[in-house]
């Protein structure tokens, strides 16, 4: 049999068994990352700062709400929305983390549960990366278990009055609307907040040594009076926040895969040129098993999302496949990033190298989404029928 040579990237040919469509968004996402994100982040990241400048880049490409049909969406299938996730994850987290917040949190709950005004008024924008989105369900007192949200809206007259607080919210400092989940006396509620709004304001968490790159706050509601156009009609219950959760986590099971190849690729090329006991790094074996537990694992992570993917274009895919994937493709790449750190030994924690921001970065993605142990829990009642929680 002719011996081939395999990508390292990708040793089973994932790539093979996408379409030419899938294949086109991917190159062309590549190379945005490589051209405008690789040469600027690392910056970014050291000063805290969301690299807003690349918001116009991603629209025009069609990435912000990209599975969505109309409204100035580019209509993409799952595949190819999860293929642009892994390549901006190669670049940051951070820069995913912008879009899935866009496009699953905001943009997707619009488009399912909004009127027809509603997404008129906002999709074609957001696409356009003109409006920013946040998403706001996490509260300060224990974002694994939002069924206990403290922020409740109650009527008066045709309005409705919010008060709480959320915390942790991805784009709270730089967004114009903000897609609310509150409480209310028939359950909980989501409701469009616009900036500007009178009583609601966003702060900024200013001192992260994770995500960088990506700007997260708090938001405040402080009887702030919503106008019943501005709830979700077709949000009833806590089902409908879940169920945004599910198409983010989605994308995130498939970022996680770039950045862990970004660490990956690097280590590769280090260790090959480092020279120690007279030999490369890369010649001895117990670099080599690491090197290949990496690859193991990534492939794994591939075959997985790819599937994944698959069934939901399908319309078959359930939120314990997608728990499945979040908690084995996540896991998979914080490790790897580690692994990678160490490594890199004290150049690894040097800003040249790469792995130590993935690390940092997936640090949160663990966290986001659902923790690793609210999926294996997610999963434990899939497989018994008893909730855990
Ligand atoms: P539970 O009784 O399980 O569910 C209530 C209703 O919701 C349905 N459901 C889902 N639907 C769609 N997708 C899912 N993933 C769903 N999970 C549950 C469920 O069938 C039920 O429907 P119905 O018709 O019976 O009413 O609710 P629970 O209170 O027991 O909670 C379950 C649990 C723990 C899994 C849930 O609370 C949870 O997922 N907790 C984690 C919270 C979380 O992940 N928060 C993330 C906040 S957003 C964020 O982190 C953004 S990061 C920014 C970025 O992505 O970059
Ligand atoms: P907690 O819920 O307090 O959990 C603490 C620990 O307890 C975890 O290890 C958890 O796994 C464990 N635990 C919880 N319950 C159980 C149990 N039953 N059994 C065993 N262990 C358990 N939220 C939003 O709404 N919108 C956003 O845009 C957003 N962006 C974010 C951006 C960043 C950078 C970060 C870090 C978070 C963001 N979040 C956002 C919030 C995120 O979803 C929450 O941090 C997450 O859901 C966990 O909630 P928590 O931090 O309150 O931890």
């Amino acid at each position: 049999m002719p011996q081939k040579t395999l990508d390292p990237m990708d040793l089973y040919d994932v790539r093979g068994l996408l379409d030419e469509q899938e294949r086109l968004v991917q190159d062309a996402v590549a190379r945005m990352v490589d051209d405008k994100v690789l040469p600027t982040i690392g910056r970014a990241f050291a000063d805290h700062r969301f690299p807003r400048e690349l918001v116009g880049e991603l629209a025009s490409m069609g990435l912000l709400g990209s599975s969505l049909e109309g409204y100035g969406c580019a209509g993409m299938n799952a595949v190819s929305s999860g293929l642009i996730c892994q390549e901006l994850e190669r670049g940051d987290s951070a820069l995913r983390s912008f879009v899935s917040v866009q496009s699953s949190l905001c943009m997707y709950p619009i488009y399912t549960y909004g009127s027809d005004a509603q997404k008129e008024r906002y999709l074609p924008s957001m696409a356009r990366g003109e409006t920013i989105g946040c998403f706001g369900l996490t509260e300060s007192h224990g974002g694994s278990d939002p069924a206990n949200m403290k922020t409740h809206a109650k009527r008066r007259g045709g309005d409705w009055v919010l008060n709480g607080s959320k915390m942790w919210i991805t784009n709270a400092p730089i967004a114009d609307l903000c897609v609310a989940w509150a409480m209310t006396e028939d359950g909980v509620r989501g409701f469009l907040v616009e900036k500007g709004t009178r009583g609601f304001t966003a702060s900024e968490i200013h001192d992260k040594f994770s995500l960088r790159a990506s700007a997260t706050g708090a938001l405040f509601f402080d009887e702030v009076v919503v106008p019943e156009s501005h709830r979700l009609p077709g949000a009833v219950g806590l089902k409908a926040p879940l169920s945004c959760l599910t198409q983010a986590r989605y994308g995130i099971a498939w970022g996680v895969i770039g950045a862990a190849q970004a660490c990956l690729a690097q280590l590769i090329d280090y260790t090959k040129t480092r020279v120690l006991f007279g030999r490369p790094l890369a010649a001895n074996q117990l670099i080599q098993v690491r090197l290949a537990e990496m690859a193991r694992r990534i492939t794994t992570a591939q075959l997985l999302v790819l599937q994944l993917g698959r069934l939901k274009d399908r319309g078959a895919m359930t939120p314990a496949q997608v728990s499945l994937a979040k908690w084995n493709n996540v896991r998979a790449a914080l490790d790897i990033a580690r692994d990678c750190r160490d490594m890199l030994g004290g150049a690894g924690i040097s800003a040249e190298y790469a792995p130590i921001r993935h690390m940092l970065n997936l640090e949160s993605v663990v966290t986001y989404e659902g923790t690793e142990s609210i999926h294996q829990l997610s999963i434990g009642r899939e497989l018994t029928g008893i909730s855990a929680f």
